[in-house]
């Protein structure tokens, strides 16, 4: 049932309108196996949201709305998660950036660019692949972590591709990662339309043209973060992403959903400075006042260096402060989990 406003979905509206994803039972499966495993070894867990979603305008789907996130913010943060010695779960955008594969990208450091053919030193052998040797360090660098991830069992990836996908998967994957309370901190990087067209008003076929413009009304999605805190997980340490473009309503932005949604952070970014700076915007711990909320920003050199002598990314410094934060927390809330 729809709220008052039939284009105002409330979470539960949402829910009982809007069909599953057909693999959503077969991904909780997964992500039931990978909670027992954390579990039994006392692992603390990040979820990550990373990528942007589509919004179809058909059922077959010819035509989505989409956004322009690539999906670094949330493999970046995974890697550096794994490396505080997190277990990951990964849930992204179907072939948006996936930690480790990031660095090879097709377009912006082509994999095909490390391989050498080498010719065979008897003419009747076959040819043989090779790393180009200036390649190979950062390669296997790369290639070990990659490896330890999985070997591990410590990264567990799910896919989404449209808004109606994410919304499910969110709230089943938080529902399942309740169970470990206070060691599990949610970092909602993904990009998420506000906006999507309701199964029920969407065209069967390819929407014709030839009748002049298109005119669409979109419905708002649901506000997911107020259920997520009171009801999915209410235990967990939840960060999401504001991202704007006008700079002045970034704090404005960030702390009305710290007050409305009542979780611990919100990471405000503007799209054209997102890589070299953030706010970190929460209640001031202890302070009886609900109100009382700070700021506090996090910036790089766009020019700085990391301790291996690559360019300095800026999820390394938001995740060292997200993992003493989230401890700080666990701390003052349970004296430990
Ligand atoms: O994926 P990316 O690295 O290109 O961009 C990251 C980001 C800007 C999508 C993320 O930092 C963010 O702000 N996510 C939330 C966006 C929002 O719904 O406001």
């Amino acid at each position: 049932m729809a709220t008052s406003d039939p284009s105002q979905f409330s979470a539960e509206s949402y829910f009982a309108t809007q069909p599953p994803p057909s693999t959503l039972e077969q991904d909780i499966a997964g992500v039931r196996t990978f909670v027992a495993q954390q579990r039994e070894l006392g692992k603390k867990v990040v979820l990550v949201t990373s990528g942007g979603t589509t919004v179809p305008l058909e059922l077959n789907v010819v035509r989505f709305l989409d956004n322009f996130s690539a999906g670094t913010r949330g493999a970046t943060s995974a890697e550096y998660f794994l490396k505080a010695g997190y277990a990951v779960l990964f849930m992204h955008r179907q072939f948006s950036l996936q930690p480790f594969s990031r660095h090879y990208s097709h377009s912006t450091n082509p994999f095909l660019d490390l391989l050498e053919i080498e010719p065979p030193a008897v003419a009747t052998d076959p040819l043989n692949i090779t790393v180009t040797p200036s390649k190979r360090p950062e390669l296997l660098e790369v290639l070990t972590s990659y490896k330890e991830a999985h070997q591990s069992g410590l990264l567990h990836t799910l896919t989404f591709v449209t808004v109606n996908d994410y919304l499910w998967l969110l709230r089943a994957v938080s529902q399942e990662l309740s169970v470990l309370g206070r060691g599990v901190l949610y970092y909602l990087a993904a990009a998420v339309s506000d906006f999507f067209l309701p199964r029920q008003k969407l065209s069967e076929h390819k929407i014709q043209s030839g009748k002049g413009s298109l005119l669409i009304e979109m419905d708002q999605v649901p506000k997911i973060l107020k259920p997520m805190v009171d009801e999915w997980t209410p235990d967990g340490y939840i960060v999401s992403f504001k991202l704007e473009t006008d700079p002045a309503l970034l704090i404005p932005k960030a702390r009305a959903a710290i007050e409305r949604y009542g979780h611990q952070i919100v990471i405000g970014n503007d799209l054209h400075t997102r890589k070299y700076e953030v706010v970190f915007v929460s209640r001031v711990p202890g302070s009886p006042d609900v109100h009382d909320i700070s700021n506090s920003w996090l910036r790089i050199d766009p020019h700085a260096i990391d301790d291996r002598g690559h360019p300095k990314e800026i999820e390394e410094d938001i995740v060292a402060e997200l993992v003493s934060r989230h401890q700080a927390w666990i701390d003052a809330t349970s004296g430990g989990t």
